[in-house]
């Protein structure tokens, strides 16, 4: 089955952070997730412009920066310049006055645009903007840290995405508390990636490569 695997790097360990981005990439992720926070748009400052930087250039595989911040607009040029073309940057809709102007900003710099959709916000109120991304990241925690309980009403919402991906020509990624009985439920439906916390990649007895291998098998 083909499904991305992305790590969320504000749970790596930050004693070595060139050695957690080496050993993920040898373990095989496929992208880093990047969480930006500003202390408004969420109550948490989690990783800030330096470690975007920091890890940018540390690795080769692409850079998801999921920007948790109030007005992206006003900031996106100093996001866009510390990445290279074809990295994603998710933009939460809530968040920016005119969001439709902010995707496209991502799209002139080359970038691929997203947004991420709170477990409260509705699929009908971004309807409009699934035409302009080509990504969709569902936060199944509400968003601010990691290590949080998935809310389970958020399923109904990836079957509501899931019947819309193919029309309107995006895919569906899957953020927080990303468990294994959820990648095998939900890879087989059609959701493309997962972001990989604490709940299934970081702080285990297991390696990387170890912990990554068994995902893509299946094997839990
Ligand atoms: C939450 C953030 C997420 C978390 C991820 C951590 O605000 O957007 O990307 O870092 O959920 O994973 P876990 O398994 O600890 O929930
Ligand atoms: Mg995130």
């Amino acid at each position: 089955m083909n499904f991305e695997l992305m790590a969320s790097m504000m749970c790596a360990n930050y004693g070595n952070l060139e050695k957690e981005v080496k050993d993920l990439e040898a373990g095989g992720i496929d992208s880093f997730h990047i969480d930006i926070m500003d202390g408004r748009y969420v109550p948490n400052f989690a990783m800030s412009l330096n470690d975007l930087r920091y890890i940018a250039s540390a690795a080769k595989r692409p850079i998801d920066v999921h920007l948790m911040i109030e007005h992206p607009n006003n900031r996106i040029d100093i996001f866009l310049k510390s990445l290279r073309q074809g990295d994603t940057i998710y933009i939460h809709p809530e968040a920016e006055y005119h969001p439709s102007t902010t995707l496209q900003s991502i799209i002139n710099a080359g970038m691929i645009p997203g947004i991420a959709i709170n477990p409260g916000t509705s699929v009908e109120t971004v309807m409009e903007m699934l035409r302009i991304v080509k990504k969709v990241l569902v936060m199944s925690v509400n968003p601010g840290n990691a290590g949080q309980m998935y809310l389970p009403y958020v399923g109904k919402k990836i079957t509501k995405l899931l019947s819309l991906k193919e029309d309107m020509d995006f895919e569906i990624y899957w953020d927080g508390a990303c468990s294994a009985d959820k990648i095998l439920e939900f890879a087989p439906k059609g959701v493309r990636g997962f972001v990989l916390g604490t709940t299934l990649l970081f702080g285990r007895d297991a390696s990387y490569e170890e912990t990554l291998h068994n995902i893509r098998e299946l094997k839990f």
